[in-house]
């Protein structure tokens, strides 16, 4: 009883703690909005520092396969450090290089030691490493093989051999310009019968057969190929400019290395 009574009377003369004023700063001006950080800037946030280093593309500005391999990693939202290889002054031929892509050629994409090369196999190692843009039922699998091993063989070698010379890269007379003429109609007729029947080329969802395609047609005006005469290709390819993540070579492809 004592002990309580004693106990009442020190906390009746303990002295009377301060009271705490939460400081509301009122500014005078509201301040701006901070901008909303991008999609593509809130997964590179998002990715660990090791998955950040992961892939390296070195490629060219005005490369086609370069520009399919940047557009995988784009459409697979994955970041990438990007190194210039500076073509016109024969960088892709030095030992430096050689040891990266023993053919002499961009793209090469570094996957942690890893050196991938040839755009198509590119697509393939996103795709199966990073889970995206594939199929896994083993008949879609191998058409979506298929389709890539095609579009080398029959699409991009006359749409890119036509730019080139568009571009003055390369010199060829009638005769080869009306065969590679003949070919790309070939191949896209074969496409444009695939896709009056289908949404994608392969299943019901894009795989990276469509980002292969897609990354040489993107070129087509520039090897003077009218795709207004394959409707259905036509408008397979604004579906495809609608998917998440899509950009444009000139928004991939930076003139300058651009390291993350
Ligand atoms: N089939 C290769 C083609 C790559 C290719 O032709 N790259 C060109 C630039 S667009 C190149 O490096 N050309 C230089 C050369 O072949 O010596 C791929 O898909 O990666």
């Amino acid at each position: 009883m004592a002990k309580t009574a004693a106990r009442a009377k020190l906390k009746k003369d303990a002295p009377k703690k301060a009271p705490v004023h939460k400081a509301v700063a009122k500014p005078a001006t509201k301040p701006a909005p901070k901008p909303a950080p991008t999609a593509a800037a809130k997964r590179e946030k998002a990715a660990s520092p090791k998955e950040r280093q992961r892939f390296t593309l070195y490629g060219s500005a005005t490369s086609g396969p370069t520009y399919t391999a940047a557009l995988g990693l784009a459409l697979m939202r994955h970041p990438y450090s990007y190194i210039h290889v500076n073509l016109r002054e024969g960088a892709h031929k030095q030992p430096d290089f050689l040891v990266k892509n023993r053919y002499g050629q961009v793209p090469v994409l570094r996957d942690g030691q890893m050196m991938a090369v040839q755009s198509a196999a590119i697509l393939l190692h996103l795709a199966e490493s990073l889970d995206k843009f594939h199929s896994k039922q083993p008949v879609e699998k191998q058409r979506v093989r298929e389709w890539l091993f095609w579009q080398w063989d029959k699409l991009a070698v006359p749409v890119f051999r036509l730019r080139a010379k568009a571009r003055g890269q390369r010199q060829f007379g009638d005769e080869l310009r009306i065969l590679y003429d003949t070919e790309a109609r070939a191949a896209l007729a074969v496409l444009e019968h695939e896709l009056a029947r289908n949404e994608w080329i392969v299943g019901k969802k894009p795989t990276v057969a469509d980002i292969g395609i897609y990354g040489v047609l993107r070129y087509a005006p520039e090897a003077n190929i009218d795709l207004g005469h394959y409707p259905s290709v036509l408008s397979w390819k604004k579906r495809f400019e609608e998917l998440p993540g899509f950009a444009t070579p000139e928004q991939l492809l930076p003139l300058e290395s651009r390291l993350i």
